[in-house]
């Protein structure tokens, strides 16, 4: 993998569906890398099938999915986005774009397109818990970095512990924490292409991310 190329984490669980989409949606010099999480259908094959690096994560859990890509990665930037669909990779390069004005980190705002089901609740934690960010760590973000891009070794270096939903909101805490400049930009957010939500659509995952959220935040 040449330096001048970005890997790009996903994060899966069961998202065989909606993998041919978002791997087709990759802009030119981004290098997906799928990490399967235990993942029941054909996640790997899939991902492998539509030119996807995968490497396993046996640990279940959002952030120990993305952290196990981290790793993995050999380029200096790395970019995580969901696997669902619900993201469009055509917006990483301007995110990057932002890394070589000077920021430590680029970040999604979601922005909903037509169709989208948004439940109230994963909208009400998002907007409590950005309001924390701003007020109380003094990071001027407005959603809780669904997609991001920063440099491999800095992003290791802050030492995120979290290993389940709360992972970005512990990246972002850590982030403002070491003064980083972060900057937000809106991304399109649809709904997912496949497959079926594993956090904010049923109640147990809203439940796990709400306890992961408020650990972090509180
Ligand atoms: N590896 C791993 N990925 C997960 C887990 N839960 C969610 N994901 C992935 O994280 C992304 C977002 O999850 P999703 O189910 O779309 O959450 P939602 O957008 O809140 O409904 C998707 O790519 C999922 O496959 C998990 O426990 N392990
Ligand atoms: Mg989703």
């Amino acid at each position: 993998m040449p330096d001048c190329a970005v890997t790009v984490v996903l994060p899966c669980l069961n998202e065989a569906e909606s993998l041919p989409g978002v791997l087709a949606a990759m802009p030119t010099g981004f290098r997906p890398l799928v990490v399967d999480n235990n993942s029941t259908d054909a996640t790997a094959e899939v991902a492998r099938r539509h030119g996807a690096a995968v490497v396993r994560e046996k640990r279940p859990g959002y952030g120990a999915a993305v952290h196990a890509g981290v790793l993995a990665a050999t380029t200096s930037v790395v970019a995580v986005i969901d696997a669902d669909g619900s993201l469009n990779p055509a917006d990483l390069p301007a995110l990057v774009a932002e890394l070589d004005r000077g920021a430590d980190m680029a970040i999604g705002r979601r922005r909903p397109a037509s169709g989208l089901r948004w439940p109230w609740h994963a909208r009400l934690g998002t907007a409590v818990v950005c309001w924390r960010l701003r007020t109380r760590h003094g990071l001027p973000v407005h959603d809780i970095a669904p997609m991001r891009v920063a440099r491999r070794d800095a992003l290791l270096a802050l030492g995120v512990a979290d290993r389940r939903s709360g992972y970005p909101l512990e990246l972002l805490v850590r982030a403002a924490a070491a003064r980083w400049r972060v900057v937000e930009h809106d991304v399109a957010y649809g709904p997912r292409t496949g497959g079926t939500s594993k956090v904010s659509g049923s109640l147990r995952g809203s439940l796990i991310a709400a306890i992961d959220f408020w650990r972090v935040i509180s």
